[in-house]
Parts: C-alpha cells; sequence; structure tokens
C-alpha cells in the first residue's frame, strides 16, 4: 500500500478569524498581536504581507511599513476554538491525525485511494468541509510523507492544494532554498551556502563525508530530507500523553550553566507548542544523556498543570539542580506530560482571567525570541 500523508495548514490563521468575525476587514491589511511596546507581530493577513510585514516583526516596525493596517489585540480563545472545529474535520477524514499547532495536523490517509474518486479528491473535499463550517480558507499538501507533505502545504498558499507524487519528489524539491528543512536554521544555512550549497537539490547530491564536518550527528537526516525521503510516522493525538522535545548537540555541551541556557530553548519551545496546541500539564521531566550515552532523567509533578515558559524552567531548574553536571552533555530534553485540554482542566476561556492575561504577555515575549530564531516557522 502506497503512503499518503496529508499536511493542512491554515491561511493567516488569526488574522483570518478576525476578518471572518469582522467582514468590514475583509480585504484589508490586518496584523494582530502585542499591541503593547514591545509587542510583535502573531500573523498578519495576505494584505499585510504585501506590505512586507511578517510573524514575530516588531509592532513598531509593522506600524512604519502599514500605517493604514487594522492592528488587533489577539484573542486565544476564539482562535482556539476554531482550532477544535478544524480538528473535528480532521477526524472526519482520517482516523490518524496528528495536529502540530494550532493551525496545522498532519493526517495519515494511506489507502483511502480506493475510495471513490481517490485520495487525490481529499484535498479538495476537506477544503470545503473547512470553509463550509468556519468561513476560512486552508492550504492543502499531499505527499508520500511528512517532510513532502509539510512543503506541498506551502507551495501555493494561499487556499493552495499541492500534490507531490513519489515519482517526482526529488525534482520539485530541488529547486527550494535548503532553509525550507526543517531544522535548517539560519545558522546552518548560511554556513552551507558558504560551502555553495543553497538548494536542496544541491544538497542532496553533497557527499555525507562533506557534510559532515557541518552537520556531525544530522548528517544522514538531513540527506535523507534532501532526497524526499522520512519515514517519521504519522502520531495521532490521543495517543499524546506527553509532549517534548530534545536536542542532540553537534557538540558536547560543557557545564550546568551552558546547558541551563540550552535548557531555557527547550522550555521555550515546549511552552509554545504546548499553549498552541491548547494542553498543559503536570509532570515535567529532565533528560540528559552525557558523552559517556549514560541517560540521566528526574522529574517532578506540579499541583496544578503548567504550560507557561517560566513555570516549565522553574521546574526544570530545580531537576537540575539534583545533578552534578560533571561530564560533557550530548543530549538535553524536556518532556511535559499527564496532559490535559485547556477545556477540561477547567479554565474559563471566555473571561479575562489573570490566567489568560499571563498567557498573552508570555506569547508577547515568546514572540521576542522568536525574531531570534530560538522558535521557528512550523515547529
Ligand atoms: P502559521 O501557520 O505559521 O501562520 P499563519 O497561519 O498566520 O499564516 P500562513 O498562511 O503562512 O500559514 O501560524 C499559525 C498561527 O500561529 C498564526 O496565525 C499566529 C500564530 N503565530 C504566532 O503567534 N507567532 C508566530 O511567530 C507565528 C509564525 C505564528
Ligand atoms: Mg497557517
Amino acid at each position: 500500500m502506497d503512503r499518503w500523508i496529508m499536511h493542512v495548514d491554515m491561511d493567516a490563521f488569526f488574522a483570518s478569524v478576525e476578518q471572518r468575525d469582522h467582514p468590514e476587514y475583509q480585504g484589508l491589511p490586518v496584523i494582530v498581536g502585542g499591541l503593547s511596546g514591545r509587542g510583535v507581530v502573531a500573523t498578519c493577513s495576505y494584505e499585510a504581507r504585501r506590505f512586507g510585514v511578517h510573524s514575530a516583526m516588531s509592532m513598531a516596525r509593522a506600524r512604519q511599513l502599514c500605517p493604514k493596517g487594522i492592528f488587533l489585540p489577539a484573542r486565544f480563545a476564539r482562535y482556539q476554538s476554531v482550532s477544535n472545529r478544524i480538528r473535528d474535520i480532521f477526524h472526519q477524514f482520517s482516523p490518524c491525525v496528528e495536529p502540530i499547532s494550532i493551525d496545522e495536523a498532519f493526517l495519515d490517509v494511506s489507502g483511502m485511494e480506493r475510495l471513490s474518486g481517490g485520495v487525490i479528491t481529499l484535498g479538495p473535499k476537506i477544503k470545503a468541509a473547512i470553509r463550509e463550517t468556519t468561513g476560512l480558507t486552508a492550504s492543502v499538501g499531499l505527499a508520500p510523507n511528512k517532510f513532502l507533505a509539510k512543503l506541498a502545504s506551502d507551495m501555493e498558499k494561499p487556499d493552495g492544494f499541492t500534490i507531490i507524487r513519489p515519482e517526482t519528489a526529488k525534482a520539485r524539491i530541488a529547486p527550494l532554498p535548503i532553509g525550507r528543512i526543517f531544522g535548517v536554521g539560519q545558522k546552518t544555512a548560511a554556513a552551507l551556502n558558504r560551502l555553495g550549497i543553497t538548494t536542496i537539490g544541491q544538497l542532496a547530491a553533497c557527499p555525507a563525508t562533506f557534510l559532515r564536518p557541518l552537520a556531525g550527528r544530522n548528517t544522514e537526516t538531513l540527506l535523507r530530507f534532501a532526497q524526499g525521503l522520512d519515514d517519521r510516522p504519522v502520531v495521532p493525538d490521543e495517543k499524546r500523553q506527553s509532549l517534548g522535545r530534545e536536542e542532540t548537540y553537534p557538540e558536547d555541551l560543557l557545564g550546568r550553566d551552558t546547558c541551563l541556557a540550552a535548557l531555557w530553548n527547550l522550555a521555550q519551545e515546549v511552552g509554545w507548542r504546548l499553549r498552541a496546541g491548547g494542553l498543559s500539564g503536570c509532570t515535567v521531566t529532565l533528560k540528559v544523556r552525557t558523552a559517556d550515552f549514560r541517560l540521566h532523567t528526574r522529574s517532578w509533578t506540579a499541583e496544578a498543570p503548567v504550560d507557561l515558559d517560566e513555570e516549565i524552567m522553574a521546574i526544570i531548574r530545580r531537576l537540575a539542580a539534583e545533578l552534578p553536571w560533571k561530564q560533557p552533555v550530548r543530549l538535553l530534553g524536556i518532556t511535559v506530560s499527564h496532559l490535559t485540554t485547556a477545556a477540561d482542566s477547567g479554565l474559563d476561556f471566555s473571561g479575562e482571567t489573570a490566567r489568560a492575561r499571563r498567557r498573552s504577555s508570555a506569547l508577547d515575549s515568546l514572540k521576542q525570541k522568536f525574531g531570534e530564531g530560538i522558535i521557528r516557522k512550523g515547529v
């Protein structure tokens, strides 16, 4: 059976919800984000993108670029409820749905080619269902794996539907810049560019020995992606009882302070993904693999579920205090488990609760960091 993965990503999500809720904003540049002094753009409508405005840009800069724009604060409760409705639609199309943020998910639709019309018709069908239920447009990618499906959904945004077939995959992705590969940040991209490698096609043709000094332990994964290969499974959300992020470092980390700084990056990423998925969790686990390959894990369970970066990091600090940090560190990981959704933890999403305010201020500070590339698009 051929493998077919669909990636669905809403177009200009927060801004489109605002335009849907306020028809007078339709066709206008709408910019959503933190409106305070140091606020950052969460997203903006495609009309605003023409002025050069984009996610993670400072609000001050956005106002310069687009003085006539409509500037709105983010209403997370609203976006979360739309997100839940979209998620219900995903489940009508596949039993295997992996939401990866508030506005996107992977669906494993393998085997559905035998349905009437075949797998190809699923794209237009799911877009129509989303539009009917929410009034919003989505972009859909259909491909033999997650990596290609995500690239595909981005190719004809907004309101796009792109299929990448296995036989043409390599050629389709070859002209794309290497920065489009998940995990290739600005630094790696710049280093590769200096070696004359700017496109995915050029990367795919590189011998592993040439790349290893730069990409280290990630060399093989990187090459496989460049060749359009990826066998990561779609992990259905029902099974999602924990959410975590770990990183194997190209060079071992030395000393506790260096490790704490790296852990703060991971805490922010885990926090962002929890909040984006409307999740919080009680148990925080720290995972450390030292250069001698020994694995050290420590967990702590809080009384109330956590989802803020600072809350997660406070627990990580306590756990870190229990470890000696004498050995060089090869890998660090943070996992939050015993997850609950915002809905069943009894949070009041309709009112302006103290928590919601903290949530948005945390998001604002997160956006500051977003700009510094700590959290990358699509994480
Ligand atoms: P994205 O899917 O990355 O962006 P988008 O849906 O606004 O636009 P696109 O058409 O390019 O997909 O993110 C989904 C939502 O997540 C976005 O509407 C707002 C929020 N978000 C932030 O708050 N900060 C960010 O830096 C990014 C990238 C997204
Ligand atoms: Mg989107």
